[in-house]
C-alpha cells in the first residue's frame, strides 16, 4: 500500500491557501494530487487573452468553463490569469485599417475584454492577475515598452484595475511579475503599487510570481521583497512558485534526474520558503505552484526547449518528496 503522507493543503489550512496552476491535461491526469494537497486553482494558459478572445467578435469560454466547473466540483478556490499582459495577447487588439490602434478603441476593447471575463467568472475567480509583467527588467527603465505602453502610456494599467473592479467588486486585484525580489525592479514595483494606491486605484495586491531556482534569489531578497510590499498594506500573493534546478543562464541539457546535490539544495530551499511564508503568513494569501507535478512543467520548454527540470514538491511519479513530508511534518 501506498505510504499516506498529510495534505499540504491542510497543513496550512489556518496559514493561506495552496494553489496549483493547471491545464487541459494535468486536470486529469493529476486529479487525485489535486483533489488531496490544493484548495486553490489557476488556469496556466487557458484564461489569457489569446484563448478566450481570439478575435474582436468571438470569445471562447470552452475550457476556461470547465476548469472553472472542475475547482467547483472540487470545492476548489479558482484564481484569473490574466487580463492585461504584452504577451500571448491577440495581434487584433493592437491592429486597426493595417495600423497601430489608436487610443481611444484601444482602451474601449480593453474594457469590453475585462467587462466580459471578469463578469463571466464574477464570485467564481477570487482574485486575478489584472496587470502582469509591465515593469522593465532594465535598470535604468521604469515600464516595459509593449504596445499597451506605446498606444496608452501608463494609463492602461490603472483604467485595467478600474475595469476589473466594477466587474467584480468582491475579486481581489493583484499587479503580477516574475524577478519580483530583485532590489531594483522590486522598487519599481513598489512605487508602481504606491503610485496606484495613492490615487484610489482599486489595486489589492502585489502577485510575486516566484519563478526561482535552488541558487537564487538569496533567502534575503525574498524576505526583503516581501517586507517592502507588506509595508503598503496590502495582500501578497505566490503566484507562480517554481524551483527550477537550474539558475537562468545555465543552459545545460545533458541531464536525465536531478543530482543529489541538487535534491538536497532543492528541500533546503523548500523549507526556508515555507519558513518565511509562515513569518508573514498575515500578507500572504495564497502560495500558488506554477504546475502540479515534476511530471509537467513548462520549465521543460523554458528558457531551453526540451530540456527536463524537475521543480515541485511532488515528483515525476506525483509522489511527495522529502521536502513536502518535512514541510508537511513542521
Ligand atoms: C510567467 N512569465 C507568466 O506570467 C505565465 O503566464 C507563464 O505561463 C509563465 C511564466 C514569466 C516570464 C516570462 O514570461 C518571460 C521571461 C521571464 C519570465
Amino acid at each position: 500500500m501506498a505510504e499516506q503522507i498529510m495534505s499540504l493543503y491542510q497543513h496550512f489550512e489556518e496559514d493561506f491557501k495552496i494553489g496549483a496552476a493547471i491545464n487541459q491535461r494535468t486536470m486529469y491526469s493529476s486529479e487525485e494530487v489535486i483533489k488531496k494537497h490544493f484548495n486553490s486553482l489557476t488556469a496556466e494558459n487557458e484564461m489569457k487573452f489569446e484563448s478566450v478572445h481570439p478575435n474582436e467578435n468571438e470569445y471562447t469560454f470552452e475550457i476556461s468553463d470547465k476548469m472553472v466547473a472542475f475547482a467547483e466540483k472540487h470545492q476548489k478556490a479558482m484564481r484569473g490569469h490574466t487580463l492585461v499582459w504584452h504577451n500571448q495577447t491577440s495581434d487584433w487588439i493592437f491592429e486597426q485599417n493595417g495600423g497601430l490602434v489608436d487610443a481611444k478603441i484601444l482602451l474601449k476593447r480593453m474594457k469590453d475584454h475585462i467587462d466580459t471575463v471578469v463578469g463571466r467568472y464574477k464570485s467564481k475567480i477570487y482574485s486575478w492577475d489584472v496587470v502582469n509583467e509591465v515593469i522593465a527588467d532594465e535598470e535604468d527603465k521604469f515600464y516595459r515598452d509593449s504596445k499597451w505602453y506605446q498606444v496608452l502610456g501608463e494609463s492602461f494599467i490603472e483604467k485595467a484595475f478600474e475595469y476589473a473592479h466594477s466587474a467584480d467588486p468582491d475579486a481581489t486585484l493583484l499587479y503580477n511579475d516574475y524577478n519580483e525580489s530583485n532590489p531594483a525592479k522590486r522598487d519599481k514595483i513598489y512605487q508602481l503599487v504606491k503610485q496606484l494606491k495613492e490615487k484610489g486605484v482599486p489595486i489589492h495586491g502585489v502577485g510575486m510570481q516566484a519563478h526561482w531556482n535552488i541558487y537564487d534569489p538569496s533567502l534575503d531578497n525574498i524576505r526583503k521583497a516581501i517586507e517592502k510590499y507588506a509595508s503598503l498594506g496590502i495582500e501578497i500573493q505566490i503566484t507562480e512558485m517554481d524551483v527550477s534546478m537550474f539558475t537562468f543562464n545555465d543552459k545545460r541539457t545533458d541531464l536525465t534526474e536531478p543530482t543529489e546535490e541538487m535534491e538536497a539544495l532543492q528541500m533546503e530551499r523548500y523549507l526556508q520558503f515555507f519558513e518565511v511564508f509562515k513569518e508573514y503568513k498575515e500578507n500572504i494569501g495564497a502560495v500558488t505552484f506554477w504546475g502540479v507535478a515534476d511530471d509537467y512543467t513548462w520549465l521543460n520548454d523554458f528558457p531551453v526547449k526540451g530540456r527536463k527540470n524537475w521543480p515541485f514538491l511532488l515528483d515525476e511519479n506525483q509522489q511527495p518528496k522529502e521536502a513536502m513530508k518535512k514541510i508537511i511534518a513542521t
